[in-house]
């Protein structure tokens, strides 16, 4: 329906299908929830995307989170040109880490200690070994389509891309690993109260994206993260902030800072690492002290802590620290680009909902509140698909899935987002 010079792209896409599983090293790349070929980047630069076809793009993914400055910026690029002139690669401990570390634990609420791996996955699978370790039990409670990463642990009704392929039970995981994975809605409280009363003393940790990114954006209602803190408190259970996607993009105390509420352990990833691969996990120190060397839960990483990745991180988080102003103007962008959004839904009558905080936001196309899983899978996926291709048409690139949340960078100006509102009011009538 929407015209799209992208042969050059369809042809490499073709090209890497022969060696690459599905053409893409993640699923959701692949456009599969949306149909179509997916584009192929030449190069970035602070808010544009350019393909191999030439097409220019205003970038609402930022690389799914942590291109939170815009693409290409000076200051990581010198950062990380600097770095590698020292070599890419040692193995072997560096003051940069420490430096890093000591970042991290001065801007990060309730983190005493923190281990850095190489993506938010690992953050979140070694924090749950680690909360099981120190609590010696072996279950975990997790949320229908909230998101921790493609370990066994989680993909149990997973969000993001595993939503998208509605294969939320995946293939590979043992019926064992599952039995220790308990299910409740986000926003759900009695659910979770059910899920102690049924396994008293036996669950390890509570793990939730405590404001929601992988069913689309989805916020925390009343006091559901209070409430789960609470229960925590009560039973012995270690509660664990998937902050991954919130961490540093929400501000500098990420979702803690925002709910006023304290976790035991937070995970990270994505705005940390500046662009290159770092995860990391902290928080209380009793509690990482369990961790190998001194401790008995083993976690370890050929390339954790890389002296590249940290150099990245550490310019971006010093960047954010020295620019704060940034998350204000990320929340005028954001609210701007909703309400240009809302005008043209309600000008051509399509049934919409938006969630937004900070520089996350998701345009589900149904009428009901969306609050968890359940709501968020009642929008309408053939709106969607061909809002998206329309979109695409016209310059805007948006994430290939309903169950993901927009990310804008610093780098999108007001005139991007009137472009962008611009390019949907062209298409709005046609999907
Ligand atoms: P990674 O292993 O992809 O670095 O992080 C896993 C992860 C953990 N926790 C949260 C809250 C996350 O959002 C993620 C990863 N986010 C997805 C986008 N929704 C990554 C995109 C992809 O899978 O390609």
């Amino acid at each position: 329906m929407f015209k799209l010079i992208n042969e050059r792209s369809k042809k490499l896409f073709e090209e890497a299908k022969k060696v690459i599983p599905g053409g893409v090293n993640s699923p959701v790349r692949a456009f599969k929830s949306v149909g179509g070929s997916p584009i192929f980047i030449k190069e970035a630069k602070g808010a544009y995307l350019y393909d191999e076809d030439g097409n220019k793009y205003i970038d609402y993914i930022s690389s799914w989170g942590p291109m939170i400055i815009g693409h290409a910026h000076p200051e990581i690029i010198n950062a990380v040109e600097n770095q590698s002139r020292k070599g890419t690669s040692y193995g072997i401990p560096t003051e940069l880490e420490t430096k890093m570390a000591e970042l991290v634990v001065s801007l990060a609420p309730n983190v005493d200690k923190i281990r850095f791996v190489n993506s938010g996955t690992e953050a979140c699978m070694s924090a749950i070994r680690l909360a099981r370790g120190y609590t010696k039990r072996d279950k975990i409670i997790k949320f229908s389509g909230c998101y921790h990463g493609h370990s066994d642990s989680f993909l149990i009704q997973a969000g993001s891309g595993a939503s998208t392929f509605g294969v939320p039970n995946s293939p590979g995981v043992t019926k064992a690993t599952a039995s220790d994975t308990l299910l409740a809605s986000f926003n759900d409280i009695g659910q979770v109260k059910d899920l102690f009363k049924e396994y008293k003393n036996e669950i390890a940790a509570v793990i939730v994206e405590p404001i929601a990114g992988n069913m689309g954006c989805v916020l925390p209602e009343s006091d559901f993260i209070l409430e789960l803190r609470k229960l925590c408190d009560q039973h012995n259970t270690v509660l664990v902030f998937d902050e991954v996607m919130t961490g540093f993009r929400l501000g500098l105390g990420g979702a803690q800072e925002i709910l006023g509420v304290d976790a035991d352990l937070v995970t990270y990833g994505k705005v940390i690492g500046g662009g290159l691969p770092v995860g990391a996990f902290g928080g209380r120190e009793d509690i990482m002290n369990f961790l190998a060397p001194d401790g008995p839960v083993y976690q370890a990483g050929t390339l954790s802590g890389n002296p590249i990745a940290m150099s990245a991180g550490y310019a971006m988080l010093n960047y954010l620290k020295n620019n704060t102003s940034i998350y204000e103007s990320l929340d005028s962008k954001t609210i701007y680009l909703r309400e240009g959004l809302e005008s043209v839904l309600k000008t051509n009558k399509l049934p919409f909902h938006i969630n937004s905080i900070g520089s996350m936001i998701s345009l589900h196309f149904t009428n009901s509140h969306v609050v968890n899983f359940e709501t968020a899978q009642q929008g309408d996926n053939k709106y969607f698909k061909n809002y998206f291709h329309g979109m695409l048409a016209n310059g805007v690139y948006l994430p290939p899935s309903a169950y993901e949340s927009y990310f804008l960078n610093d780098a999108i100006t007001f005139s991007d987002i009137d472009d962008t509102i611009k390019s949907f009011e062209k298409i709005a009538s046609k999907i």
